[in-house]
């Protein structure tokens, strides 16, 4: 999409810096993505601003055109690369917030599921606002939550799924929590770009967060409540 080859992108006003990481996340240009984060740190940029103007809206059009037939799994595992690249940049910035602790909370991506780029997003900006975060990576049988959730006494168990076909699991899992009598134990919040509010109260979420941010505010209201019924 782009010629990236010789372009100094310190000459680039901001503007034009942000578009260019777009290109470069289309193109799978990892280093290029880097320098450039790095460069807009250097000029004062927020992190949470360099991560939502460029990485994620960079992401944003590699879906749609992911969706429409124009790229395909091999560049698009490029383009998560080096977003993931920009990502790992930010992630000591976002998270160094000094913000006392406010809760633990389990996260995971679903069984047959692979995408956790979003996850790990929600993950980053959870343990920026205060949460203690424990990963439990990509592809999750319910028995992986289980064990986590005995574990680690978690407050709040986050589910992750990108697909439509993985989505169901979710209840799966809600379910099994059921059965097993610890359903109220926790509170579950899901996400993921095919879910709703509709679905997340059909399957029996607390609730549903559309984003990084409102999973950290929806946690964090969560707690505030369970803070007051202890209290
Ligand atoms: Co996939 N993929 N993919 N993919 N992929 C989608 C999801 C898709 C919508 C693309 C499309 O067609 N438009 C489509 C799903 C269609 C559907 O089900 N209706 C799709 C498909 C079809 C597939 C494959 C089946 C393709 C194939 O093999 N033929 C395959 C499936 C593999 C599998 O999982 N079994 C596949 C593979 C891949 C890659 C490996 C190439 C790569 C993933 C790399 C990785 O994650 N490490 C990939 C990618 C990158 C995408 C798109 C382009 C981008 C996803 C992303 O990272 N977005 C995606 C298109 C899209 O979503 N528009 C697509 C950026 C991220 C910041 O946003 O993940 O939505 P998101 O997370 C947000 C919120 O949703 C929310 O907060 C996050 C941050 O704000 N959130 C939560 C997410 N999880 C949360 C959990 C919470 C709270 C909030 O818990 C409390």
């Amino acid at each position: 999409m782009s010629d990236a080859g010789d372009l100094d992108l310190n000459t680039l006003n901001d503007e034009e810096l942000v578009q260019q990481v777009h290109d470069d996340l289309y193109d799978g240009l990892k280093e290029e993505v880097e320098a450039a984060v790095h460069i807009l740190l250097g000029r004062g940029w927020a992190p949470y601003k360099v991560l939502t103007e460029a990485l994620v809206e960079g992401m944003r059009i590699v879906g749609v055109d992911f969706r429409d037939g124009i790229l395909f799994v091999p560049e698009v595992l490029l383009a998560a690369n080096s977003m993931k690249a920009g990502m790992a940049i930010l992630r000591p910035l976002l998270i160094a917030t000094g913000a006392p602790r406010l809760g633990k909370m389990v996260i995971g991506t679903v069984k047959g599921d692979i995408h956790d780029i979003g996850k790990n997003l929600v993950g980053m900006m959870m343990e920026g606002a205060g949460f203690e975060v424990v990963d439990l990576g990509i592809n999750n049988p319910v028995e992986k939550y289980l064990e986590a959730m005995e574990t680690h006494k978690p407050d709040i168990l986050g589910m992750s799924a990108l697909l439509t076909t993985t989505m169901p699991y979710m209840k799966v899992v809600i379910d099994t929590m059921k059965e097993k009598g610890i359903r109220d134990d926790y509170t579950v919040l899901v996400g993921g770009a095919p879910l709703n509010e509709d679905f997340a109260k059909a399957i029996g979420a607390d609730a549903y967060c559309r984003d990084a941010a409102v999973a950290v505010e929806t946690a964090k209201s969560f707690m505030s409540r369970k803070h007051n019924q202890l209290g």
